[in-house]
């Protein structure tokens, strides 16, 4: 269970989570975790990432996804909770959380910051989303790239390493 908020504030926020354990009954029933799909068909859009997407920890990246709708057209992305798109990562393992946004042009709150670097996710076209990847350490993360394309909510998971 996650509760994501921020404090109504101007200046951006540095990533940080508070953690609390949670008692829950029955037997987990492992998921694969799958593995990372360039190109991905979901709820009628077409998601194209980065063939061999390069991402290392406390390192500034951009990846660029280009969604278009079934007619191969770009997608208009409706904006939905403040953003464009909401990329949610989680590590492997250790759950570490990272949730950044991709905005549109001249809007605010999509600047990432870790340890001195930051990075701002920016959509400058339709049917393209350049997401701000700054992560906080190696390993395997599980993207969830949120976004409403042409008004529809359409989440498309990647699976990311970080060197
Ligand atoms: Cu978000």
């Amino acid at each position: 269970m996650i509760v994501d908020v921020y404090p109504k504030q101007q200046r951006p926020l540095p990533n940080f989570q508070l953690f609390k354990d949670v008692q829950v009954r029955g037997v987990p029933r492992p998921q694969p975790l799958g593995s990372y799909h360039a190109v991905q068909h979901i709820g009628g859009f077409t998601f194209t990432a980065p063939r061999r997407p390069n991402v290392r920890a406390i390192q500034a990246t951009l990846m660029t996804v280009h969604v278009t709708d079934a007619a191969g057209k770009p997608a208009r992305f409706v904006p939905w909770y403040g953003a464009l798109a909401h990329a949610i990562f989680f590590h492997v393992g250790t759950l570490d959380y990272f949730h950044t946004h991709v905005c549109a042009p001249g809007a605010s709150g999509c600047t990432s910051l870790i340890a001195g670097a930051r990075v701002t996710g920016r959509s400058s076209a339709p049917g393209k989303l350049t997401i701000g990847i700054l992560l906080p350490t190696a390993g395997t993360w599980k993207l969830f790239l949120q976004s409403k394309p042409n008004g529809k909510l359409v989440t498309a998971p990647y699976v990311l390493k970080a060197r």
